[in-house]
């Protein structure tokens, strides 16, 4: 019996790489056009497996921390910024460091010093042991205590429920973190907000349009690394807003047929660290499924840019004059 049910994807705009990730990994690609192999990166320069994979293979080398860095050798700090005791253990090293934290993080982090310097308990929300929320607390310890659910914000306590700020990770729910900050406020009505959104655009947006997709789909599809954290929020955001079921996987290979089973809409998205090689071979696929016609669902258009960390354009610059004298 030939299947006449209709087939459709919807796909998410904005999805994939956001600004600052594409600052990050073009850092990366740059010191290494620059300087050659090996330039190490300390932790995933993203959270993407495929991308840390490419970057491997030309010759990039990952590791956990400064220490296992060569004395004197080059060192990409990731997108998701650190703390900095590990700034300074680059340089007790003699590292020569670039910094891709993304604007968006440092900018949380002039908030984290700002107001531990005014002696305000920041209430961090955020998952903790995640690399961004390490670096953010890292900037003042002394003052910051990490609230990891919604749960957590009805038991937290503070020395002065009088004198507390809220500041978060980049990349959570829009709605989680509301939610935790409601409960927060109920406790500590004297809560301030920080001075601007510290949930991103990218994240934002992401949501978002999830959220207008998701009531529409049978199944969505989030593509995205199990590390993180934005691309995991995209799946529990689509099932919030009423998709029938939703799976993340890092590349099209791991899609189940089993998902197919009485699906005739199928969304699409990809999280913030997310190359659109890969969304390209799951639409691939699903056209390979019948699912070949495919509606965009924009919910806003993205053009932020950011200029590349200053080592690098210090770098480019040298080698632009050495080369200009050259010729
Ligand atoms: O979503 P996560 O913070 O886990 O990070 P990635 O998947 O690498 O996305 C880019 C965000 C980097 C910093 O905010
Ligand atoms: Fe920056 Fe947001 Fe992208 Fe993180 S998700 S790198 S904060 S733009």
């Amino acid at each position: 019996m030939p299947d006449t049910t209709e087939k459709r994807v919807l796909l998410a705009a904005p999805r994939g790489y956001c600004a600052g990730v594409d600052r990050a990994v073009i850092a990366v690609e740059k010191a290494l056009e620059l300087h050659g192999s090996p330039i190490y990166v300390r932790k995933e320069i993203v959270h993407n497996k495929y991308v840390v994979e490419t970057l491997s293979e030309r010759g990039a080398i990952f590791v956990n921390e400064t220490d296992e860095v060569p004395e004197g050798a080059r060192v990409v700090f990731s997108a998701h910024g650190v703390s900095p005791a590990v700034r300074q253990a680059a340089d007790d090293r003699n590292l020569l460091s670039i910094d891709a934290t993304c604007p968006l993080v440092t900018k949380v982090h002039k908030e984290a010093v700002r107001f531990a310097r005014e002696d305000q308990t920041i209430l961090l929300i955020g998952h903790e042991g995640h690399e961004e929320v390490e670096g953010t607390a890292g900037e003042a310890p002394e003052h910051t205590i990490i609230v990891n659910s919604p749960e957590e914000a009805d038991t937290v306590e503070v020395p002065d429920p009088d004198n507390v700020v809220w500041l978060s990770q980049t990349t959570l729910s829009v709605d989680e973190t509301m939610d935790t900050v409601k409960r927060l406020r109920a406790r500590f009505p004297k809560l301030q907000d920080p001075p601007s959104d510290d949930i991103c655009y990218a994240t934002q947006n992401r949501q978002v349009a999830v959220k207008k997709l998701a009531p529409e789909c049978d199944l969505v599809i989030v593509v995205g690394s199990a590390n993180s954290s934005n691309s995991v929020r995209l799946v529990e955001v689509a099932l919030e807003y009423g998709a029938r079921t939703s799976y993340r996987v890092d590349r099209a290979t791991e899609i189940d047929e089993a998902w197919f089973e009485g699906v005739s809409t199928v969304g699409v998205t990809s999280g913030a660290s997310v190359p659109e090689i890969l969304v390209r071979d799951v639409l691939d696929l699903l056209a390979g499924r019948g699912f070949d016609t495919v509606e965009e669902v924009r919910t806003a258009t993205e053009d932020l840019m950011f200029s590349l960390p200053r080592e690098i354009r210090a770098d480019l610059k040298e080698k632009q004059a050495e080369n200009a004298m050259r010729a």
